[in-house]
Parts: C-alpha cells; structure tokens; sequence
C-alpha cells in the first residue's frame, strides 16, 4: 500500500513544499502542521459533543445571522489560537467573526493569511451528520504587513486548500497546488495518514448533489439542466445524492464523481456559500483533481471578491458533468 512508504502526513507535507521551490522556507509546511494540530483537536471534540455538553447553541448570531453552536464557537477559539501561535499568520478570516484578524504583534506575524469555516455544516452536528472544517491560504502581497486586501484577491491566488471531514474517521484533504492528496487519522498514532495519493475525480459521474428542496426558485438553466440528467435519452437517470454539509458533499463528488451544485436563485441572489472559505477552497481542490469549478458562467476561482463574508454560486465536480451545465447557462446568455 501507497502509504506504508510514506506513512505520515505531515512528512508527506515536507515532501510538497520541496516541489514548491528553492525559495521555499518551510514556513508553509509549519503552517500546515498547525492545521492539521486544530483538525485533531477539533475533531476529538466532535466525537465527545454529546458527552460533555457541546451539541446545542452557544446563544450568539454570527455574521450570516445564524444562530452559533456550542460546537462552532469552540473550534472558530481553537483554530484561531492555534493559527495566530503558529507564527506563520498575518490575516486570519473566519465564517464565525465579522471582522478579519490582524496579527499586529512582530513576534508572532508570518507571511501567510488563512480563510476557514471552522465547522461547516453545523446545522447537521445533532444528527451525528458529517462535518467538517474548510480552509483556504493565500500568502501576503509583496511589500505587505498584512491587510484585508490580502485576502480580497480570486481563489486562483491561494497557495494550498483543504478541508477536513469529521465522520466515521477525520479525513484530511489538501492541495498545495500540485495535485490533491488524502489523509486518514488513525487516533492510535495521533497522525494523519495518507490513504488517498493524487486523488483524481472521474471525468464523468453518475450523482448529482443539488438541494432541490429550492426547485420553485431555481432559474431556467438549472431547471433545464436537472431534467436532463433525471429524464434522459438513454434512461439512464443520475443517482441524487445530497448530505448539506458541504465538506460531505463535495467530499462523496472528489471521490465518485457527478456534480454538486448551490446554485444563486429568485431568493438567494448570490447564492448560499461562502466565496473565500467555502467555495474557493472546494474549487481549488476540485481544479487539482481534474475537475471543473464554475458559477454557471465563469470559474469560480476568477470570480473577485468585494468583501470577506461574499457569496456566490458553484458548481463543481466531473469535467464533463460541469461542462454540461454550462452549456444550459450559455443558452439564456
Ligand atoms: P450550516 O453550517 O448552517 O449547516 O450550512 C452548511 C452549508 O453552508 C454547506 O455546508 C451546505 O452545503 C449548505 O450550507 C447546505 O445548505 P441547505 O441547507 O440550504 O441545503
């Protein structure tokens, strides 16, 4: 097996930055290491929420208006703490806070910023549904000490990507621009295994992953496009497959193939997700597998953001899948 060569993650990790050039410092490989630290963490909470009191809300509103659980709160602290200890941050942007974080003191400023939903896909934490945290890195403008400006650039910019997924077992799933690679924490070790090399996504699938529960809001190229792959030609319709949380979702998509889709609507005008730290980071990983990331109109990662907390629409998944759907936006164009 792959990973009996090169069990441990974060060596995996080292072994990447090499492949980032001479010019590369480790700094990266540290900050990384400090992510997959808060996973471990976070992910031990996860499994011990019922146990010690965490399933339920903390009695705050985000930013979205959402009401915060115990859960969310908790894992926003450790991975804030944690990236602002590492050294290695200059910005720090979450779902949970309003504002980014500005890490003013010289000791601890490094030279990357990181975007993260903590824990994505909170609604589904009492269920015992899968979760996960989303995160997003891009390195800070030359001559820069460190500004929002830093993170208002497109998802094209970032340096590495990944998300863990909190389910039967954390997995770990990362790119720094050279491909997608996929860890396993094996809690006896207390390491991330690498047990899914160079993940690829097959150019076609078979699911497709949309709420539909939003079919009366939906827009004609999305409507078109769903009756395509449901009433086909070839009675062959898709399989629907759909979790709500996004890390699940996309996370079935990278490894099976098909298309996830949150498209905007009549009610939602840009969408539900998250441009910086939901649908960069998913389109991201997904472009280093081989497949396709788009609004409907053009790749997610060109898309420029005018604040932190931006939404947008996304589709994303198998190249042809999504090429598909494309070809029902330039029809009303
Ligand atoms: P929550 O964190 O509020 O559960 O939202 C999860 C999420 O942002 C994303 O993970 C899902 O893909 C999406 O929302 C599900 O949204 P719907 O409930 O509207 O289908």
């Amino acid at each position: 097996m792959s990973w009996l060569a090169n069990p441990h993650s974060s060596r995996h990790v080292l072994a990447e930055q090499f492949r980032l050039g001479s010019t590369a410092t480790g700094d990266l490989t540290s900050l990384l290491i400090a992510i997959q630290v808060t996973s471990k963490f976070i992910a031990n909470n996860v499994r011990k929420a019922r146990l010690i009191n965490l399933i339920g809300l903390a009695g705050e509103t985000n930013v979205q208006g959402e009401e915060q659980k115990k859960l969310d709160v908790l894992s926003n602290d450790i991975m804030v703490n944690a990236l602002r200890a590492s050294g290695k941050t200059a910005v720090l942007v979450s779902e949970e806070l309003d504002d980014p974080v500005i890490i003013s003191d010289p000791r601890l400023k490094g030279k990357y910023c990181v975007v993260f939903d903590p824990l994505d896909g909170s609604s589904n934490i009492d269920a015992g549904v899968n979760i996960g945290t989303i995160f997003g890195i891009y390195k800070v403008r030359d001559g820069s000490t460190g500004t929002v400006e830093d993170v208002l650039r497109p998802g094209r910019e970032m340096v590495a990507a990944g998300y863990t997924m909190y389910g039967s077992s954390a997995n770990l799933v990362l790119s720094t621009g050279n491909g997608v690679n996929g860890y396993t924490l094996d809690n006896a070790l207390g390491e991330f295994i690498l047990t899914h090399p160079d993940i690829k996504i097959p150019s076609r699938g078979k699911i497709y992953s949309f709420n539909e529960g939003n079919s009366c809001f939906f827009h004609p190229p999305v409507i078109n496009y769903l009756n395509s792959i449901k009433f086909p030609a070839n009675n062959k319709p898709y399989s629907a497959r759909y979790i709500g949380s996004m890390v699940a979702d996309v996370h079935r998509t990278l490894l099976y193939g098909g298309i996830f889709g949150y498209p905007d609507d009549k009610k939602s005008k840009k969408g539900k997700l998250r441009l910086l730290y939901e649908a960069y980071p998913m389109a991201f990983l997904t472009e280093q597998a081989g497949g396709l990331a788009t609004t409907g109109r053009m790749r997610v990662l060109d898309v420029e953001p005018t604040s932190i907390h931006d939404r947008s629409p996304i589709f994303l998944g198998s190249k042809e899948d999504v090429e598909d759907v494309m070809k029902f936006y330039a029809e009303y164009d």
